[in-house]
């Protein structure tokens, strides 16, 4: 089989739908930081579909921040990737277009902070994940403590983090004419735009302070949330896409077919006509948000965690499983929806259902692992809320999980806490107080949680039930 490349497409089996418009002549438009799985399935299929009805130079200039994987993905194949979307019932794969280019930026830091001040570019996206934003334990403020952020403050025209880079890129924009631009996050993040926006101007209050009047000025931050399912892609999945794709894609992703995308009317200037292909321009996006991250999202960490502990790999298979399956659907029913503000128009009952169905996907892989993956920033977001709010006694039970997870479990952790939970598993300290201690890590504590002494009492008797009998026995 050819490579994938704007001069083999011809050879592309003839159910792939192509990108709908003249890509040869597309200009960039957006830069988008953190060129992962979601963007490729998500932010960019949009994009493409947008360019496809209402054309615009919309074209993306994806940055990688760490590693040139990506790049040697897209970069042999003139930045065409294939998305495949996928359930019980449904295939469809098309080829994406808008992706133009692929920098990477400690390779070509220059062309990156170019990329950001060209005026010309009118959109900044971001999918850096949770703890791209540097957030300290407040969760508002910039963790001036992370070695990434210290060495930014210190060496601000080579900076590494996200916030650093992206500071260097404006503070040339203005010199360069200081055209508008939207900053948009597309992370898993209540009031994620908002946030970002609070640690750059904390940040270029230590280095180009110059800039701050401008972002006052000229720069808009509206809040999205963003929701499909992309699990890492794996080489036997691409092997197998690109035999749907009849050519050779090293850069495939796979996804579900359910997509949405729900943000904040509040762009700085121009933008694609995201809103006639199904993206939901709207003036308040907390309830929404909410809804995604205490529900969806919270369930996905308690699936993780609790398929980990009873040996599953994949979230279909948790939710398979008879006792796993119907305390998931407790879990929701008596802990997380009942603690949700709602939207009036909104049936949560059917977006529940949905979530049942999409998490039963049996084609979409999607690892525990994966999901388990920062679990203390991801903890923050989606279950301190309701634990905060109630007593939420499921939610204890996955709380306890996670924790026996970190301190007991022969399993790596990836986690940007990873020194502190990992000094827990090792150590030989009083259960309670490492128990506290991995709780912290995920800012819950006797201030975040008025019942918090309780909290802690109930975790480490769940965790008993799990090591003296099973996590089945617990959730039954
Ligand atoms: P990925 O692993 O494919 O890509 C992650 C990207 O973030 C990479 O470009 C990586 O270099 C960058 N990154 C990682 N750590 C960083 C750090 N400390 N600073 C700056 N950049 C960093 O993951 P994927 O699937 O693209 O997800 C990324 C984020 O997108 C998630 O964390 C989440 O917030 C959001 N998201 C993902 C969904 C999914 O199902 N995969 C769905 C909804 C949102
Ligand atoms: C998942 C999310 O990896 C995770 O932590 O919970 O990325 C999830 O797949 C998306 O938010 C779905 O929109």
């Amino acid at each position: 089989m050819q490579r994938l490349h704007p001069d083999t497409l011809g050879a592309a089996r003839a159910d792939v739908r192509l990108p709908p418009y003249e890509r040869g002549a597309l200009r960039p438009g957006i830069v988008h930081l953190g060129l992962g799985a979601f963007h490729r399935a998500h932010q960019a299929v949009y994009t493409d579909a947008a360019i496809g009805v209402a054309g615009g130079d919309w074209g993306i200039l994806g940055v990688s921040l760490r590693s040139a994987a990506v790049s040697e993905q897209l970069a042999p194949q003139g930045g065409l990737y294939s998305v495949l979307s996928e359930d019980a019932t449904t295939s469809e794969v098309r080829v994406v277009g808008a992706v133009l280019q692929v920098l990477v930026a400690p390779r070509e830091p220059a062309a990156v902070t170019g990329a950001i001040a060209r005026q010309d570019i009118h959109i900044v996206t971001l999918t850096i994940t949770e703890k791209g934003y540097l957030l300290a334990a407040d969760g508002v403020a910039l963790d001036r403590a992370d070695e990434g952020v210290r060495h930014d403050l210190a060496n601000p025209e080579r900076p590494v983090t996200a916030v650093g880079i992206l500071a260097l890129g404006l503070r040339e924009r203005v010199l360069r004419g200081g055209a508008p631009l939207t900053l948009l996050s597309c992370d898993n993040l209540s009031e994620n735009s908002r946030r970002l926006r609070g640690v750059l101007a904390d940040y270029l209050g230590s280095t180009f302070p110059e800039v701050l009047p401008w972002l006052e000025q000229h720069a808009r931050f509206p809040c999205s949330m963003v929701d499909r399912i992309v699990p890492a892609a794996t080489a036997e999945q691409r092997a197998r896409q690109s035999q749907q794709l009849g050519l050779v894609d090293e850069g495939a992703v796979s996804t579900e077919p359910f997509s949405q995308w729900l943000i904040e009317d509040d762009f700085a200037a121009d933008r694609p006509a995201w809103e006639r292909v199904g993206v939901q321009l709207v003036d308040d996006i907390l309830p929404y948000e909410n809804i995604k991250l205490r529900l969806l999202n919270a369930s996905h960490s308690a699936i993780a965690y609790c398929g980990l502990l009873a040996d599953c790999t994949v979230v279909d298979e948790v939710m398979a499983d008879p006792a796993l399956g119907a305390w998931v659907q407790r879990l929701m029913a008596r802990d997380l929806m009942p603690a949700l503000r709602v939207p009036p128009d909104f049936d949560l009952g059917a977006y529940r259902d949905q979530l049942l169905s999409r998490f039963a996907n049996p084609r979409l892989g999607h690892r525990c692992v994966q999901i388990a993956m920062d679990g203390s920033e991801k903890i923050a977001q989606r279950w301190l809320p309701t634990l905060a709010q109630s007593e939420a006694p499921l939610l204890r039970g996955a709380l306890a999980a996670w924790v026996y997870f970190v301190l007991f479990m022969d399993i790596d952790i990836d986690d940007p806490r990873a020194p502190v939970l990992l000094a827990q598993r090792a150590s030989d300290g009083p259960l309670r107080e490492r128990i506290e201690s991995v709780l912290a890590c995920a800012r819950i504590d006797r201030e975040s949680v008025g019942a918090f002494a309780g909290l802690v009492g109930d975790v480490e008797e769940h965790m008993r039930v799990i090591q003296s009998e099973s996590i089945r026995a617990l959730v039954a």
